[in-house]
Formats: structure tokens, C-alpha cells, sequence
């Protein structure tokens, strides 16, 4: 297994640099496009992460793409078999580590008070040709406390500026973020919040991993880190924060007060509106020494927001559904409305437990499921395509639940009903309950172990493929 108790994003920089999977850009880039097609032709390349040092009108470097490839979330982790990613996420997360409060933090070196706050000598970027301006806050990351429970949450939602020291707050309703922003409102009160950029790579996946409510994600970091997050407080507001962050932003949301922000390009490959948001002050700046700041371009797969969200996400629900369904084995979602589940079927609607089940209780919203037999190999796409192929029958397999909670930005659906989405299932398991009772069965034709086994054994040297050994 390998590292995952970073210290900071710097030493998890290094290690890419180490591994030949950091592109630096010494040249000034201009952030009206250049940054855009830079990130845009490494994401569809699978690219490494990408340093710019100077961009025209701000005065921080910018890190992009940090986690956009697969390769690199799971070198962030410390895992070396995808495959046993699910159950090593469980292992690590059954008990959560708390944080450790220090005193005196690396984010906290130097201060920059209400009147000197310039976010665009901060970070100036335009993401998407067609944005609504420039995106400071696209791995800017929330930091809340429940006024109730006194818990801390920590979300990535999109952030645009709209002033000074003014960012608009994309954190739709079903968010942990906008949900302790509601009880504020309620309250009359304005809510503190402190946005973290440039952070250790786990606390990166736990801002984006949707948990159950009440999940604190920085008490998950501990445990995926295997050791205590070092936390500080912040200056001015009662919010603790990684001690080292890049850059903190200190500040509230009023109640009430919401300014159109954005659009934006989106994790969905379509422009997200412009939506009436409500907005964040910011109110002091804190921030380390050579601050580097962190930033992505939000894409359909790959990018930051498709592998980090649907892979932490993917394990959280795989978790979940454990504890849930027997005979649930494993589950693949690589991007934000799929999720393919693996079954050990045992008795009849099994299948359609399973996909109630995701549809019901794990967070991330997804759209369709698909449900497969164990023999199925949901890492291999061929494999569940021929389940798809071959074990549905439409008008029986095809399971569409109306109604349900969907994501904000699913553009499958018009704006009015925007918030609505419609489940699909699809059980892509052997219907063996219908053979079994007229005597039937359906054998597998590919495997033939025994004449694979005779054949590699006599032939295995001789045979080649295109000049290359075929066994
Ligand atoms: C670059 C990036 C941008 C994101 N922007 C948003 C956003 O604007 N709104 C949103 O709801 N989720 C966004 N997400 C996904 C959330 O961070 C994720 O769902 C997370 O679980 C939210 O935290 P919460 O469950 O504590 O509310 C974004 C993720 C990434 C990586
Ligand atoms: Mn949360």
C-alpha cells in the first residue's frame, strides 16, 4: 500500500513530479483561454497535472488538473488495486479519526485584511469559453458548522466573482453546505464559513465525497489518511480548517441575499445557468508563503469533478449498500448518474432492492442502475455489456421509478422541472428463477476452463499473436 498521509498539496506535487506527472508552464498564460485549452487538451489526454507559475493579472501560481486522472486519485489514496479500492475505502473509513487543533499553522503566515481583498490577483481564470466570468471558486472548498449540532462540513461547490471580495455560492439545496446555510436563515443570522484552496490531496476527495448527513469529512480524512488531519482555527470566525491549506478565505453568508452568478462549464459537458446564488463576503484572507492556489476545470470524464466525486462517492454508497443488501458484492460508478452494482442473487426483486437501495439511501443521485450476477465483471465494460446484451428482456428487466430527487444540473431535464429526475433499472441479471422452474438452464459458453487450461499447456509457447506471445 502506499502513501496517503500527505502533508500538504506540496508534498503530493513532488511525488507527481517524482512519478514524471506534473507539467510545468514557466511562460505567462493569458486566463481568458489559455488556462481553459491548456487544462482542456491534458484532461482529454489523461494528462498530468498541470503548474502554471504566472498568469497575466493575478499574482498566485495555479495548480490544475491535480486529480483528474484515475492514476492520480488513487496514488493520492495509497492504493495500488483499483479493484480493491471499495473494501479498502470501508476498512480504513469503519472507525473515523478526528482532528488534531494545533495552535500555529502554515495558512495562517500572512493576513490580508477586508480592505486589501483583490480576488482577481488571486485568481483571475476563465474555465470555459462561455462562462459568466471568472471562477475563483471551482476547488474552493466550504468549511460550515451546523448551528445546531456544532458538527463542520466541508463541500466543493462553484464559487464566481462578483466583487472585490465577493463570490457567488453555488451550493444547491440538497448540499450539506446550503442545508447549514438554511438553518442560518432561518435564524435571521449570517452563516460563517471559511473556503480552503490548495489542500492536502484526501482532504480534496473528502470535500467531494457525498456522505450520509452528519458525516464530518475532515474525521473521514483521518481515517483514509491512517492518521490525524492537523487542523487550526480560523482568525476571525469559529470554523477549523487544515492547517496546510494555501489559501483560506474567512467570512459569512448573509440570509436573505442572492446575486445572479455564473453560468458555468459543468461536470455534466453542458454550460450550468446562471443562477440567483446566494453570496459570500469575504472578510480576511490568510494564506501560507508562496501561496499556491488550486483550481480545475470542470468537464464531462475525465476531470476533477467526474473521477473525484463519482470514484469517493462510489465508495461511500459501496459501504452503504453493504450494510443494506445481503448478497451484495461490489459497485462501479464512474461517472455522476450511473451506478453498476454486482450481485450474488438470492431470492426474486432482489435486483430491485438493490436499485431502491441506491436510489434510497446512498447520496449521490444516480440516475440509472444497472444490476449484474456475480460472474459479470463490472470493471470491464465488455463484460457488462454482454449482461446487458443477453439477460435483459425490456419489457421484464426495465424498472423506471418517476418522481425521484435529481441533480441540479442534469440537463436531460428543462429548467422548470430542473431538481425532478426519473430512476431507471435495469436488472441485467440471468432471470435463473424462470429457467429453474421449467427444468432450463442457460450455460455460459466462453469460458471452457478445461480446454483453455490443455490448450495453454500444449501450445502456449507456439502460438503468437501479431509477433507477441498469445498466452
Ligand atoms: C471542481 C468541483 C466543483 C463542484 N461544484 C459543485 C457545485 O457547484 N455544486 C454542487 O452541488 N456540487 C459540486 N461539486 C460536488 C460536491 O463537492 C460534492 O457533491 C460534495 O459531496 C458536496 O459536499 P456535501 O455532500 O457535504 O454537501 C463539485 C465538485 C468538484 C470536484
Ligand atoms: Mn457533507
Amino acid at each position: 500500500m502506499g502513501k496517503a498521509n500527505w502533508y500538504d498539496m506540496r508534498e503530493f506535487l513532488s511525488f507527481l513530479d517524482s512519478k514524471n506527472d506534473l507539467f510545468h508552464v514557466p511562460e505567462q498564460v493569458d486566463p481568458g483561454w489559455e488556462v481553459n485549452g491548456i487544462t482542456r487538451l491534458g484532461l482529454q489526454k489523461h494528462g498530468p497535472a498541470i503548474f502554471f507559475d504566472r498568469i497575466r493579472g493575478a499574482d498566485l501560481p495555479l495548480v490544475a488538473n491535480l486529480l483528474a486522472t484515475e492514476r492520480r486519485f488513487f496514488w493520492a489514496l495509497g492504493i495500488d488495486d483499483p479493484r480493491c479500492f471499495n473494501k479498502e475505502w470501508s476498512k480504513r473509513t469503519e472507525q473515523v479519526v478526528a482532528p488534531q487543533l494545533v495552535d500555529s499553522a502554515p495558512c495562517q503566515e500572512h493576513v490580508v485584511k477586508e480592505a486589501d481583498i483583490d480576488l482577481d490577483r488571486i485568481c483571475n481564470v476563465k474555465w470555459h469559453q462561455h462562462d459568466g466570468g471568472s471562477f475563483p471558486g471551482t476547488l474552493s472548498a466550504s468549511v460550515t458548522r451546523d448551528p445546531e449540532t456544532g458538527l463542520q462540513n466541508v463541500g466543493i461547490y462553484r464559487m464566481a466573482t462578483l466583487g472585490k471580495n465577493l463570490l457567488g455560492w453555488g451550493a444547491p439545496e440538497y448540499t450539506h453546505g446550503r442545508q447549514h446555510y438554511m438553518k442560518y436563515e432561518k435564524m435571521g443570522k449570517p452563516m460563517p464559513m471559511a473556503v480552503i484552496t490548495g489542500y492536502d490531496p484526501i482532504v480534496f476527495v473528502v470535500a467531494c465525497t457525498r456522505t450520509a448527513p452528519d458525516v464530518d469529512e475532515f474525521h473521514l480524512a483521518g481515517a483514509l489518511r491512517g492518521e490525524a488531519l492537523q487542523m487550526v482555527r480560523c482568525q476571525t470566525i469559529d470554523i477549523e480548517i487544515p492547517a496546510t491549506s494555501e489559501v483560506v478565505f474567512e467570512g459569512f453568508v448573509r440570509p436573505g441575499l442572492r446575486k445572479l452568478e455564473g453560468g458555468l462549464g459543468e461536470y455534466t459537458g453542458y454550460y450550468g445557468e446562471a443562477r440567483q446564488n446566494p453570496v459570500f463576503e469575504i472578510t480576511r484572507i490568510t494564506h501560507r508563503t508562496k501561496p499556491i492556489y488550486l483550481g480545475a476545470r470542470e468537464q464531462w470524464y475525465p476531470s476533477d469533478s467526474s473521477v473525484v466525486v463519482a470514484k469517493a462517492s462510489q465508495a461511500e454508497a459501496y459501504k452503504t449498500l453493504r450494510q443494506l443488501v445481503p448478497g451484495f458484492c461490489d459497485l462501479r460508478c464512474d461517472v455522476a448518474y450511473e451506478a453498476i452494482a454486482q450481485i450474488e442473487k438470492l431470492y426474486k426483486g432482489h435486483p430491485q432492492q438493490v436499485m431502491n437501495a441506491i436510489w434510497g439511501a446512498t447520496y449521490s443521485k444516480y440516475k440509472h442502475v444497472i444490476v449484474v450476477d456475480q460472474d459479470i465483471d463490472i470493471w470491464d465494460y465488455n463484460s457488462v455489456h454482454w449482461a446487458l446484451s443477453t439477460r435483459v428482456r425490456a419489457d421484464r428487466d426495465i424498472y423506471i421509478v418517476p418522481q425521484q430527487s435529481g441533480q441540479w444540473l442534469d440537463p436531460a431535464v428543462s429548467l422548470r422541472e430542473r431538481g425532478w429526475q426519473a430512476g431507471l433499472g435495469i436488472d441485467a441479471t440471468m432471470p435463473r428463477e424462470e429457467y429453474e422452474f421449467w427444468g432450463e438452464q442457460a450455460p455460459r459458453t466462453v469460458d471452457d476452463p478445461e480446454i483453455v487450461s490443455m490448450t495453454t499447456a500444449k501450445w502456449g509457447d507456439k502460438l503468437k499473436w501479431n509477433g507477441k506471445p498469445a498466452v
